[in-house]
């Protein structure tokens, strides 16, 4: 009896304690110099990749996909389905971004993903699913101008975010990339369809809306869903990453599992050259081979392209021979959200959402792509040009409880954010390189160079092992354990008169 109520009594506390880990908690002592630390409630602690340290920095928020920093430091966000969300950051160095304040910058529940704003900060893009607006922005004042029309037309069902690049070597160009219709989406196979394109604006010389499929240039097509767009910063090179198509059966095998593989794709450069630019990439005819475990291959290497059903006029080799193969392939249904490159053109993060269409869950992580003369280090037929950096500790709880990587923006310290739209929530990295002034924060950041990186979290800061900042969640369940069973012994006198 005695027992009973003791264990009682404890198993209420435990849900208290576990309430109260779910706050902003505070230890000084733990986190280095940072006096607010933040712990994701519904998910085992990530895995850092080794040689970055990662800080939960904001929670709390709707959906936040596309993100991007305005002149001022304060960081907007695309809540999808509210509107744009400013957030300043009290910055003490290194992780240690403390939320400061946050403010709604637009209220239009329309907004679902990308966000642009002009290299002075003065004009706001951004979409929903039919239109690209703009305002006039004024960052110190934080306040907006009247919104305009600029693209219209663009409203389909399923694929409906359209991601906005608006170029830093030609600034009046704004790319806006379109997904398809559907899984299969037949109406993408025309060119005047306007689905699954990369479209280029002049907005510069925009006197009325532009129609999306009429209008504007276009980069490429047959891009199935390619939500991230990036403009490497020494060449100009414009690479994209796409979300391939899912439950694909070839000649009569469901090969859906490990195939296709997720892309990413190059589309030239704004130069005014049309090299590798405009052509078709493929869906919905030809799709990139991951697993090379499939009916018929043939000499296909990944990357390869092929198609379904082949026939005497659209064939593997039609897919070669036609079509444009990716630079380089992901696993399949990792589901790519974004690509941002560092500043000196070495690196590109890749935000991966994570798979559906696959048993075993897959993504559900932040990935960096070497490069290295504007191309990726890796071979197209590579399997391992993505390294993860922050990833879940156990995919088999996806999309359950797991973080789930939307968009990404690189702080002009190269502080890499990352939202994860699942869990309402913001990370930062930061690269132990990175680390030249001070500043305190992130614990051991900056020094661990090898093994596994770090995780700031309120009650330990630093890891030598990939997995040890994983391992660190028993632990920590363990002393509550310690701390809900004394508190347990010090009320089991009462408790037990209330229960008895
Ligand atoms: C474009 O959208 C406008 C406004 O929704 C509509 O009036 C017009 O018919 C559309 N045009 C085309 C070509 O779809
Ligand atoms: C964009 O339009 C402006 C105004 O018409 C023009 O001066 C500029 O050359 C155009 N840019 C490109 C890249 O065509
Ligand atoms: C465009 O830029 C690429 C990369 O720098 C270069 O190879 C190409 O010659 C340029 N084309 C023009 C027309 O300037
Ligand atoms: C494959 O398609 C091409 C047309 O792209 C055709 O010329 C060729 O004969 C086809 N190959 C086979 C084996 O049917
Ligand atoms: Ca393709
Ligand atoms: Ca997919």
């Amino acid at each position: 009896m005695v027992l009973n109520c003791l264990l009682l009594a404890g198993l209420a506390v435990v849900a208290n304690s576990n309430q109260a880990r779910a706050q902003t908690t505070t230890s000084a002592s733990a986190a280095g110099s940072c006096p607010t630390v933040l712990t994701s409630s519904n998910y085992d602690a990530p895995v850092v990749g080794s040689g970055y340290t990662a800080q939960l920095v904001v929670t709390g928020l709707t959906k936040p996909r596309g993100l991007i920093f305005d002149k001022s430091g304060a960081l907007l966000v695309v809540e999808s389905g509210v509107g744009i969300t400013r957030i300043q950051f009290n910055d003490r160095g290194g992780t240690c971004l403390v939320q400061d304040k946050s403010s709604a910058l637009v209220r239009d529940d329309s907004l679902n993903h990308g966000i642009e704003l002009s290299s002075d900060s003065q004009t706001l893009y951004a979409s929903s699913s039919s239109e690209v607006y703009s305002w006039p922005y004024d960052p110190t004042a934080q306040t907006l101008g009247t919104k305009q029309t600029l693209i219209t037309n663009m409203s389909n069902t399923d694929h409906t975010t359209r991601t906005l690049l608006l170029s830093k070597k030609f600034p009046d160009q704004l790319l806006v990339s379109r997904g398809s219709s559907e899984n299969i989406d037949d109406d993408a196979a025309s060119i005047t369809s306007g689905h699954s394109q990369i479209r280029v604006f002049n907005i510069s010389s925009a006197t009325s809306p532009y129609t999306y499929a009429t209008d504007g240039r276009m980069l490429g097509w047959g891009l199935r869903n390619s939500v991230g767009v990036a403009e490497h910063p020494q060449t100009g090179g414009l690479y994209s990453v796409e979300n391939s198509a899912d439950q694909l059966v070839r000649e009569g095998t469901d090969i859906h599992q490990d195939n296709p593989g997720e892309e990413m794709n190059f589309h030239g450069y704004l130069n005014g050259s049309t090299e590798s630019q405009g052509g078709n990439y493929g869906y919905p005819h030809c799709f990139a081979l991951w697993d090379t475990n499939l009916p018929d291959k043939g000499d296909m290497k990944v990357g390869s392209q092929f198609v379904l059903d082949p026939s005497a006029t659209l064939n593997d080799t039609t897919c070669a021979e036609e079509f444009v193969a990716p630079r380089l392939t992901f696993q399949a249904h990792m589901a790519p959200l974004d690509i941002k490159f560092t500043a000196d053109g070495s690196l590109a993060y890749v935000s991966f959402h994570g798979s559906w269409n696959r048993d075993e869950p897959v993504g559900y992580k932040l990935s960096v792509v070497s490069f290295a003369n504007g191309e990726p280090v890796e071979a197209a037929d590579s399997t391992e040009a993505a390294v993860d950096i922050l990833s879940n500790a156990d995919n088999t709880k996806c999309p359950g409880s797991c973080f789930r990587p939307a968009g990404l923006a690189i702080d002009a310290q190269g502080r890499v954010f990352m939202s994860s739209d699942a869990t309402g929530e913001i990370y930062v990295l930061q690269r132990a390189e990175m680390t030249a002034t001070g500043g305190g924060g992130g614990g051991g950041g900056g020094s661990s160079t090898s093994g596994g990186g770090t995780l700031v979290t309120s009650t330990a800061t630093t890891s030598t092992t990939p997995n040890a900042a994983a391992r660190q969640a028993p632990g920590k369940g363990l002393g509550w354990l310690v701390v809900t069973l004394t508190l347990s012994l010090s009320v089991v006198g009462g408790a037990f008169l209330v229960v008895a």
